[in-house]
């Protein structure tokens, strides 16, 4: 660390924010720092704001790397209307109890029905530097894995889950996120209150993955004026396609299906059943292979209304060409797409 070396001012030896988003793997690492405690009487506390003014789903571990002590405290906060309002993602502390007054758990002890509790860990903050892992994460796949199985080996029963459960959906959805670090590693019950420039927090890189958010009606999401944007196709429109375009308003706006995921992955076991892969909208399962959709609806689970108008809009939509061809294939990632402000 360079403790008596950092200078804003001076290139060499500044620590801006751009170094938590810059490509790693070149010798040393390029961190950000922040001030240190000294200067702050009471306590060291800073917010990291990334907003990517588009809504993104999470399809990867967030994953934080410190140089510095991973910090005592920390929550990891969301937003999913571009940071008017804000929700935990979770907590960290080396003490749960009494940094937040919450239970420690991990996301190991989730299961299905409590999948969207949040929680507070204590794995991440052990120790200065403990047993050199200097990383914080956020636990997307763990958490997918309720579904999935623990080797994700069918994310067919997910996309089911998630195709059906507005909130389960929603959870793993974002257009912000915020980390407020709020107590820095002591490595000490006490804080030695005559150096507390020892005190602070160095972050080296952030990884956010995820794709854009555009309702299963884009293949592509491209960065334009500087701003993403989805390329809406069946006739959808707006910055997530989340519309019908103008004149194709016979039916209601429907989000699309992530089923079925590719061809020849493994465990497409079924893809309807009465319960958790329900047929929407009055359609029957046939054989749990196919569900039959009542007129005006498509998509797997006749989930999806179409979106008519003048022109070939049927044709379009029907069959697989309405389908979101593999969700999976087309992830986007986004470690470099993040415009971090940074408030001390
Ligand atoms: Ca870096």
């Amino acid at each position: 660390m360079c403790n008596n070396e950092c200078d804003a001012a001076t290139e060499e030896l500044a620590h801006p924010p751009e170094l938590m988003f810059d490509i790693e793997g070149r010798n040393p690492t390029t961190f950000w720092q922040s001030t240190s405690w000294k200067k702050y009487p009471k306590p060291l506390q800073v917010n990291i704001t990334l907003s990517w003014n588009k809504t993104i789903e999470l399809t990867d571990d967030i994953v934080l790397t410190f140089e510095s002590g991973r910090p005592e405290q920390m929550v990891l906060e969301k937003s999913l209307d571009y940071g008017r309002t804000w929700t935990p993602y979770q907590f960290y502390a080396t003490d749960c109890l009494d940094a937040f007054t919450m239970e420690p758990k991990t996301a190991n002890d989730l299961t299905q029905q409590t999948l969207l509790d949040i929680i507070c860990t204590e794995d991440y903050s052990r120790g200065y530097v403990w047993k050199n892992d200097k990383t914080v994460r956020f636990e997307i796949k763990d958490r997918f894995a309720l579904f999935a199985g623990p080797r994700l080996h069918n994310m067919a029963s997910l996309y089911g889950q998630l195709d059906t459960t507005k909130n389960l959906r929603d959870f793993f959805t974002i257009t912000d996120l915020r980390i407020r670090l709020l107590k820095p590693a002591t490595g000490a019950t006490m804080v030695d209150e005559n150096n507390l420039s020892r005190y602070f927090y160095a972050i080296s890189d952030i990884k956010v993955q995820g794709r854009c958010k555009c309702n299963l009606h884009a293949n592509s999401c491209v960065f334009d004026k500087g701003k993403l944007g989805c390329e809406c196709e069946h006739n959808t429109t707006g910055p997530d396609c989340s519309r019908c375009k103008k004149h194709y308003h016979g039916r209601a706006w429907s989000v699309g299906s992530y089923l079925p995921i590719p061809k020849g992955t493994a465990n497409i076991s079924r893809v309807c059943d009465n319960a958790m892969l329900r047929c929407q909208n009055g359609g029957t399962c046939h054989h749990h292979q196919r569900c039959h959709c009542s007129p005006g609806f498509t998509g797997i689970l006749c989930e999806r209304a179409r979106c008519q108008g003048p022109g070939d809009c049927d044709d379009q939509l029907s069959g697989q060409a309405s389908l979101h061809h593999h969700p999976i294939g087309h992830q986007r990632t986004l470690t470099l797409v993040v415009f971090p402000l940074l408030f001390v």
